[in-house]
């Protein structure tokens, strides 16, 4: 049995396609302010510990933009709160480096022991939202070779490409080296 820690529904539909038998529960932990993805992960993975039965996951993310070097990275979650995509458009105006990168931690207890999966994907901000699809940051970021952004793709197009597809392949290939899923 396998459970995800999140508030975010989108997320969990995300890593389910990958997973069809995870739970979603929705308890809070804290997000200490550290300057890695990691690191919160790390601290979450071992709060819970005493807290949930059996394996479980938890997911951090966060968008790192060239041209402001890295900004929002790991306060991604409170600067979408505050400015959102709106926001962030207005940070770019006017410049001309739109590069930027998405990253996932999924952080895993599995019988007794924490893991890290880490997973990237290169792309650009664009000038404007486009699409419906997904949720946070990404009606603004095309990836890597393509020219719609995750908000206009299918869950399944997404994952192919992005930064928790990557993350979760990974944490795939260790659960079945281990016979867990
Ligand atoms: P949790 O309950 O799992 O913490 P969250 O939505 O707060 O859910 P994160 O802290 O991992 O998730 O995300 C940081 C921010 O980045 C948050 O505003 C998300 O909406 C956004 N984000 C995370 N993954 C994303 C993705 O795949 N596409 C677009 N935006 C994403």
């Amino acid at each position: 049995m396998f459970s995800i820690i999140t508030h975010n529904k989108n997320k969990y539909m995300e890593i389910k396609k990958f997973i069809p038998a995870l739970r979603m529960v929705e308890m809070e932990y804290p997000e200490i302010q550290a300057d890695t993805l990691e690191e919160v992960v790390m601290f979450a993975l071992q709060y819970l510990r005493p807290r949930i039965e059996g394996n479980y996951i938890i997911d951090d993310s966060g968008l790192f933009i060239d041209a402001l070097n890295g900004f929002p990275g790991v306060y991604s979650a409170y600067v979408f709160k505050t400015i959102g995509n709106d926001g962030i458009l207005r940070l770019l105006r006017g410049v001309e480096n739109r590069s930027a990168t998405f990253k996932t931690v999924i952080g895993l207890h599995y019988q007794g022991e924490n893991f890290l999966f880490t997973g990237i994907c290169r792309g650009s901000i664009i000038y404007e939202m486009r699409g419906n699809n997904g949720f946070g940051y990404d009606p603004i970021f095309v990836p890597e070779g393509f020219t719609r952004t995750f908000a206009e793709m299918s869950t399944s197009e997404k994952n192919a490409v992005s930064h928790r597809g990557n993350a979760i392949k990974k944490m795939v290939e260790f659960l079945k080296e281990r016979d867990a899923i």
